[in-house]
């Protein structure tokens, strides 16, 4: 039994970044680095909990926020960044992996270490937090897909700058408490302060958090430990020639908004902090936790020899059985957790590619920079695989519309200047500051109706609640309704029942269980179920959801989500 936990516990997970770039001058030229030529980074683990005389205990952690220089490829010179570490030294980018365990609490002091002048271009125009004192970096930290209370769910108002000099209106407390009582599953960390997001992320500020659960998991036999048990945390960026990440300091629309623009895309994929890396595999099943951390780059993977994807879970959440497939749209902030058999490879190396457009789905199509995300090279002799392919994994309570108690109609509206640029984009076509519109009784599910009013597509991400995509419904005469939309701002006075009438778009088998994100289809209405409760039980939550400062909801494009396509969430009791 010891032995079993204990080997449960170091079943780990590995994380993947990725990098872009746009036409500039001293912009590094992806071609002059030469790909999969570092080796794939795994992260520091660290574990929130002790084993004390056989019994689990809380091990409170602090983690800093460092500036230091990181190098993501061999070619490249050192980049300032912004690194999450339990020291400046140990600080890196991506930041270490949390492990815990389910049901025991981890305690988290995140301290911000960052000198006064941001490492990139940030823009006061658009609603933002600001030191009165000019002095420091707003931070806060967000645990994504984290079922735990309002004063540790890192509020984008909630911010604090170094050694707490100085605090956001809704600040209450230095030390986080995640209860680790939901589910087992992928969470990762980032950063959330009012209008920095996108640029503390760009800068370094993410890491992958796991909860494990060994009476649920152990039976899965699932691959597992530091070498088969993995987590990529992709991301794109730029750079330009002297190391530093590249993002552009002149806006679209810059007599409005000097900096903001609607959608970072870079150049360079980075996978665990290093541009396409290569990882030497052997021949049987791996198991792949793939965090997409892009800003706005949606990734469609698939292998270049036909390997397939056998996933075993979508964002945070066991799926009831595996599902194959060939390839895996992931969108900024979603998870894809997938074993792949390199058994069944016919070739000695495998690279993962990705296909997707930017922005998606109308965009450009990838280059040979961007379509590349990393090399698996795969050893020749075939192995003993004590790993299975389970039948079945975790089957949760089935999740019935009409528990719902309530509906509502969420629309996304994007606004532009005349020169025809987004100035800025509103859920519901409000401002984040306005009065709170939803507010859910804890306990509840309700019927979220999500209509796309853009032209993009934007992933949606609910904090606290876990959602089910029922089904995606075109809009007919799209355009009558967006104009009454435009003047009323109310789906039900527009008449949504008459123009959600098309065709309907089916979600994809692997992405039918419990998710916290999802792409919103451009001209549809997404109809979901979410659920202010645990998916795995019916006990009530250990802690008081419906306290101040309350949570958000909001586009995970993080261009979008700062500008300001982000509404607050308040639980009532
Ligand atoms: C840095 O990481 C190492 C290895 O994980 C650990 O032993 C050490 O205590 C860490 N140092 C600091 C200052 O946190
Ligand atoms: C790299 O060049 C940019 C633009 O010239 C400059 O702002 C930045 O400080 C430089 N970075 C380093 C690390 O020297
Ligand atoms: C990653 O997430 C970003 C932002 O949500 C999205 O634009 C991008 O397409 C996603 N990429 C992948 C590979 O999933
Ligand atoms: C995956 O399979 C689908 C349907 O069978 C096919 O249309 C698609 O081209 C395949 N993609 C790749 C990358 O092979
Ligand atoms: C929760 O309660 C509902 C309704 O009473 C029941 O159908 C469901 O099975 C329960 N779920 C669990 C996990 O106990
Ligand atoms: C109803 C509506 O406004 N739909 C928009 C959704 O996105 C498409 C582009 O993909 C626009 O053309 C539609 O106007
Ligand atoms: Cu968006």
């Amino acid at each position: 039994m010891e032995r079993i936990l204990v080997f449960n516990i170091f079943c780990l997970a590995l994380l993947i970044v990725l990098p872009t770039i746009w036409a500039e001058d001293n912009l590094i030229s992806p071609s002059k680095l030469e790909k999969f030529v570092d080796e794939l980074p795994d992260m520091p683990k660290i574990q929130s909990f002790e084993v004390v005389n056989g019994v689990f205990k809380s091990k409170p952690l602090e983690i800093g926020m460092f500036k230091k220089q990181w190098k993501f490829h061999r070619d490249l010179p050192p980049t300032p960044v912004y690194a999450y570490g339990t020291s400046k030294r140990n600080a890196t980018i991506p930041g270490p992996t949390i492990e815990a365990i389910h049901g025991i609490d981890a305690f988290v002091t995140w301290q911000n270490h960052l000198p006064s002048n941001h490492i990139l271009p940030w823009d006061p125009t658009i609603p933002t937090a600001v030191p009165r004192t000019k002095k420091g970096i707003p931070t806060v930290v967000h645990l994504h897909g984290s079922i735990g209370e309002p004063e540790s769910d890192g509020h984008a108002h909630s911010w604090f700058t170094r050694r707490f000099k100085e605090v956001g209106p809704t600040w209450t407390k230095k030390e986080y408490q995640y209860p680790n009582l939901q589910h087992p599953g992928n969470l990762w960390y980032h950063d959330h302060a009012m209008g920095l997001t996108r640029v503390n992320l760009l800068a370094g500020l993410i890491g992958a958090y796991i909860i494990r659960d060994r009476d649920v998991e152990t039976p899965l036999r699932l691959p597992c430990g530091d070498e088969f048990d993995r987590t990529l945390m992709v991301f794109d960026r730029s750079f330009l020639t002297n190391g530093s990440i590249y993002m552009s300091s002149t806006g679209n629309n810059p007599s409005i908004h000097p900096q903001w623009q609607p959608e970072y895309f870079g150049d360079v994929i980075i996978v665990n902090g290093k541009a396409w890396p290569r990882l030497t595999v052997r021949r049987r099943k791996y198991r792949f936790r793939i965090i997409n951390a892009s800003n706005a780059r949606f990734f469609r993977f698939f292998f270049s020899n036909g390997l397939k994807f056998i996933h075993v879970a979508a964002d945070s959440a066991y799926l009831e059985k595996p599902v194959i497939t060939n390839e895996t749209l992931l969108a900024p902030s979603e998870i894809a957790d997938v074993m792949v058999d390199f058994s069944k490879s016919k070739s000695d190396s495998a690279i993962l590619g990705n296909d997707a457009v930017y922005p998606y789905p109308s965009g450009d199509a990838v280059n040979e920079a961007n379509g590349k995300v990393m090399k698996f090279i795969i050893k020749k002799e075939p192995e003993l695989d004590t790993w299975r392919v389970p039948k079945t994994l975790v089957k949760y309570p089935h999740a019935d519309l009409s528990s719902a108690s309530k509906t509502r109609y969420i629309a996304m509206y994007e606004y532009t200047s005349d020169i025809d640029e987004p100035t800025h984009l509103y859920i519901n076509g409000k401002q984040f500051d306005e009065p709170v519109t939803e507010t859910p009784r804890v306990g509840t599910s309700e019927i979220w109706n999500v209509i796309n009013l853009t032209e993009d597509n934007h992933p949606l991400h609910i904090h606290l609640g876990l959602f089910k995509v029922i089904d995606q419904t075109k809009l007919v005469k799209e355009e009558e309704f967006k104009a009454c939309m435009l003047k009323l701002n109310d789906a039900i006075k527009c008449k949504i029942d008459q123009h959600a009438r098309g065709d309907k778009i089916e979600v994809p088998a692997h992405e039918k269980g419990w998710k916290n994100v999802y792409k919103m289809t451009p001209g549809f209405v997404t109809k979901i179920l979410v659920r202010f409760a645990f998916i795995h039980s019916n006990e009530s939550y250990p802690f008081d959801a419906a306290a101040q400062p309350g949570y958000v909801y909001h586009c995970h494009i993080l261009d979008h989500e700062d500008n300001v396509m982000m509404r607050p969430l308040k639980l009532i009791s």
